[in-house]
């Protein structure tokens, strides 16, 4: 049952709301047992029977899943239902390695349309709003999350996808879009093309919702500036189901969860205690609603706080700062998760040693650059013959096929790269995007 017009559920009382989650979670922990063989064999091998969860206060008692643990079961390991039922699957950004494959019922779909039109309510959208929808379509979430929040809410929506700025900037102007939703980094790039062309004036943008990658409150202000809007931050993962997890409102103070799907905890990395309201700790999200893909207990390795404090808007609903760091050394850059694992995978498959760097940089137009130095081998510095020029190309060649975008590759002589005593320094983030 579709529920984004019963407003009730975002301004429900904190004792509906736990009453709706301790209903659901009993439900939802039986199911997973009786379909899931995986969830089954986990809770065994912790001793946990489906009745000793007869609250949500129970939850801290079932086992945590992480990542791995959905490459492990990769593809089908962690599906609740029969393929018959399932109607789509979208994947996370990303290479083939590390691929999680999220599956999703027409009953899923049509929850999280209503998550995502929920996000794009509390940007000021109704039915009246033209919603442009730049993020990718396909295998992301972003497209389609947004596009089909829009279509709930009943505003007529231009499924642009990313790329080819002329277009997107025409179609802006022509058709009058009022809500924008794409990354910030695109948004920015945006901005700069609009601007360029002198069309500024002729945009009747008054929103956007941005996500999918952390951004700065300096970076806010620049694209509300350049192109005169509200600029709001959306939150979620494809594992969970994708954007629409939380969402800011007016009052852009944290982004409220969809706690009646989602239940969240914050938990401390190292140990996995349960960490009090209002301390900093990773997200762990607990799918109240999902059939197809119901992950229990996820942990997400994004750092943050959740907040219970009372909002201007009316919403009750738990808010979550943004994300504060990640607890793995993932990167998102230029929209593509990356890990330093798959650069090193690279550079040892074509003979290099594993002494690198990463230098991420973003230049005042918020574009991302990646810069990768690599440490000849001594044997390749003493080599006159080793082809320095060709050796970079098939670097820069190697990554793009690992990672999906253009890095710049530096071979530097050996030895040159500080060494750490301790844990290895392989990421020089420069563009300060972890705040807090
Ligand atoms: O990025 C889903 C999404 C699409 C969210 C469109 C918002 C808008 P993934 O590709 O699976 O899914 O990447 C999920 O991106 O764990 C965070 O680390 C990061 N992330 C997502 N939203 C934000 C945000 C989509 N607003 C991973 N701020 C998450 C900071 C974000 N990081």
């Amino acid at each position: 049952m579709s529920n984004y017009f019963q407003r009730e559920i975002e301004t429900a009382s904190r004792d509906e709301i736990v009453s709706l989650q301790n209903e659901r979670i009993v439900k939802q922990v039986q199911y997973v047992y009786d379909n899931v063989p995986y969830y089954r064999n986990r809770m065994e091998h912790k001793g946990v029977r489906p009745e000793d969860i007869k609250s949500i206060e129970d939850i801290h008692k079932l086992p945590f899943l992480t990542k791995d643990d959905l490459r492990e079961a990769y593809p089908y390991g962690l599906l609740a239902r029969p393929l018959e039922d399932c109607v789509r699957i979208h994947s996370t950004s990303g290479t083939t390695g590390r691929r999680v494959v999220a599956f999703y019922t027409q009953n899923d779909l049509d929850l999280w349309a209503d998550c995502c039109a929920r996000a794009i309510v509390a940007a000021g959208g109704t039915r009246e709003d033209v919603v442009h929808v730049c993020y990718g379509y396909g295998l992301f979430t972003g497209g389609s999350g947004l596009d089909a929040g829009s279509h709930r809410l009943g505003s007529l929506t231009l499924p642009m996808s990313s790329g080819n700025t002329d277009r997107q900037i025409q179609f802006m102007t022509d058709l009058g879009s009022t809500i924008l939703c794409c990354t910030p980094s695109y948004a920015a790039y945006l901005a700069e093309g609009i601007l360029e062309r002198g069309v500024r004036d002729q945009l009747k943008l008054k929103a956007g919702i941005f996500g999918a990658e952390a951004w700065t409150e300096e970076m806010r202000h620049d694209i509300e500036e350049s192109l005169g809007i509200k600029a709001y931050d959306i939150y979620g993962l494809t594992e969970i189901s994708g954007p629409g997890v939380s969402f800011e409102c007016e009052e852009q103070t944290g982004m409220h969860i969809n706690e009646d799907h989602f239940f969240a905890e914050v938990i401390d990395p190292d140990t996995g205690e349960v960490l009090p309201e209002g301390e900093k700790g990773e997200l762990v999200f607990t799918c109240l609603t999902k059939e197809a893909f119901p992950l229990i207990r996820y942990r997400t390795r994004d750092i943050c706080i959740l907040s219970r404090k009372k909002c201007s808007c009316g919403r009750t609903h738990v808010k979550m700062t943004k994300p504060l760091g990640r607890s793995d050394d993932m990167m998102i850059v230029k929209g593509v998760n990356v890990f330093p694992s798959q650069i090193e995978t690279v550079l040892i498959n074509q003979g290099f040693q594993a002494n690198y760097q990463i230098i991420v940089t973003r230049d005042k137009a918020h574009h991302d650059n990646i810069e990768v130095q690599v440490e000849l081998t001594p044997f390749m510095a003493a080599d006159e013959t080793f082809d320095r020029a060709q050796a970079t190309k098939k670097l820069v060649s190697g990554l793009k096929g690992m990672l999906g975008i253009l890095a710049d590759v530096k071979l530097v002589e050996p030895k040159t790269i500080e060494r750490s005593e301790g844990k290895a320094v392989r990421v020089i983030d420069k563009r300060g995007l972890y705040k807090g």
